[in-house]
């Protein structure tokens, strides 16, 4: 799933645990390539990232 920090295949705590990490922070690397790629693309994490991860939960 594209959606999916950690590509278990599945959007869940594990993935929003990776979101709450990068909250705030400045991303790096991979995480500032997948947020550009696959959240809202304006290079920080924040509520509508989360919002994006959590339409996409599978839990
Ligand atoms: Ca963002």
């Amino acid at each position: 799933m594209w959606v999916d920090p950690d590509v278990d295949g599945r959007v869940n705590l594990v993935d929003f645990s990776i979101l709450a990490y990068w909250y705030g922070r400045e991303l790096e690397g991979d995480m500032a390539e997948y947020e550009r790629q696959f959240l809202s693309g304006d290079g920080k994490i924040d509520l509508t990232d989360f919002s994006i991860l959590v339409y996409h939960w599978t839990g």
